[in-house]
């Protein structure tokens, strides 16, 4: 082992992605499709932020290619993607069906056949040459069966603009860009591994089958890609092939996706097509101008990339919801969090003065969320704020407000859930 070898950065890729930028200075890294001005203003201490424009999505007037229903009660459609309405999961238990999981899709969902679809992984981070898999192959290996949520670094984007003033550019999700569910699949290290995975490989970055994606400035960025450090890749991520017990779904990945537990979204690349496995360190544009918070208060080159999701919570409620005076309800919603367990949930119901307890109904688990409930009997008609706030294992409470970043990302702030009590 080197000692530049990354092998014992699983925890954050912030220390790596220094001696990414490091590499990258000295020609030791590569950065294919994304400009060399963006990589440069990553290692400048002082540049300028991303244009806003790459933030935004040029398929949005073109409706969703989406492949499933998007029933009204379920889903609000934002350009190429659907968020799922919290109010529809309600119903639901830990595991959301496929059939109300969100959407994010940078273009649109490609009808791929699981018979023909082969995995090619190759690289100079192999011992050999490439090796191919046919999804029969990776089920041929050990399977693993996992719960966990699949959130967009952006959810929430919206409550930036609506409730501190400061709107942001890109979907504007409310909290559903979020779903749940038991994946099954084969384990990336087992694949890398006997792919022959060499001693001095950095990098690894799978990529989708979907078209690639053209900014609104027309710029092609290529598919989507986006690099994980060998030490993540070997530690959680599965090859996944079941959803709840289901074939993957064709908007959710089929016949294969990268599962990638407790981080950002865009690191579990659906309909995924190959996975180059790198002896040098790689960028793409989904870790360098996307998916690091930039702006005040952010160094100037942006954040390390993301990785774990922050602490959130919501109610099972629609916004501006009409609920009866004099009647004992049961409030419901869920809280979670991508970098520990969920400790306790607090609500108010008076729009932050007074705060109680709610009751969890779930084991806290990281990367899974935990729902709770608490009774509520309004007693004066008129406008209430409900708000929930979550507290981690580590003590970590929601704050009251989210620091800004241009992108809109991670907003972990306490939410004013409209209602109004009739
Ligand atoms: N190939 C591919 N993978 C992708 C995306 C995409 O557009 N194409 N979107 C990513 C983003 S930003 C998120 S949040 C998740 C959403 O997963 P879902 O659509 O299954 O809910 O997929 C990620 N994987
Ligand atoms: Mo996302």
């Amino acid at each position: 082992m080197t000692p530049e070898a990354p092998r014992g950065d699983i925890r954050t890729e912030a220390a790596y992605d220094r001696r990414r930028l490091r590499q990258w200075l000295a020609g030791e890294a590569r950065a294919d499709g994304v400009a060399r001005r963006d990589v440069l203003r990553l290692a400048a201490a002082a540049g300028l932020t991303p244009a806003a424009a790459l933030g935004a999505s040029p398929a949005a007037a073109a409706g969703p290619g989406i492949v499933k229903p998007l029933p009204d009660e379920w889903f609000t459609v934002r350009g190429t993607n659907a968020e799922t309405k919290f109010e529809a999961l309600a119903d639901t238990g830990p595991l959301t069906p496929a059939a109300r999981f969100f959407v994010r899709n940078h273009t649109s969902t490609p009808r791929l056949d699981a018979r023909s679809w082969t995995l090619r992984i190759w690289g100079d981070g192999l011992e050999g040459g490439p090796r191919e898999f046919t999804l029969a192959d990776l089920e041929r290996l050990p399977s693993v069966t996992r719960t966990a949520f699949v959130e967009c670094a952006g959810n929430g984007r919206s409550l930036f603009g609506s409730q501190q003033g400061r709107p942001v550019p890109g979907t504007a999700w409310t909290l559903g860009a979020i779903g749940q569910a038991r994946w099954r699949g084969a384990r990336l290290a087992d694949v890398l591994r006997r792919a022959g995975l060499a001693r001095h490989a950095v990098d690894v970055m799978p990529r989708g089958l979907d078209d690639s994606y053209v900014t609104a400035d027309g710029t092609d960025l290529g598919r989507v890609r986006r690099p994980l450090p060998v030490a993540k890749a070997l530690d959680d991520v599965l090859l996944a092939y079941e959803m709840n017990g289901e074939p993957l779904p064709p908007d959710h990945g089929h016949p294969v996706r990268v599962l990638v537990p407790s981080w950002v979204g865009i690191a579990s690349v659906k309909w995924v097509g190959d996975i180059e496995v790198s002896a040098t360190p790689l960028y793409s544009p989904w870790n360098t101008d996307f998916y690091r918070l930039f702006g005040p208060g952010h160094p100037a080159e942006g954040s390390a990339p993301l990785t774990r999701q922050t602490l959130k919570s919501a109610f099972e409620l629609p916004w501006n919801a009409r609920l009866s005076a004099d009647t004992r309800h049961r409030l419901t919603g869920r809280s979670w969090s991508g970098e520990a367990t969920v400790a306790r949930v607090d609500v108010s119901t008076d729009g932050g003065t007074t705060w109680h307890r709610a009751r969890l109904h779930d084991v806290p688990r990281r990367g899974s969320w935990v729902r709770w409930s608490t009774p509520w009997r309004p007693r004066t008609p008129g406008p209430a704020t409900l708000l929930a706030r979550a507290t981690d294992a580590t003590g970590r409470t929601q704050p009251p407000t989210t620091a800004h970043n241009t992108q809109g990302y991670l907003f972990d702030a306490v939410v004013r859930h409209p209602v109004t009590v009739v």
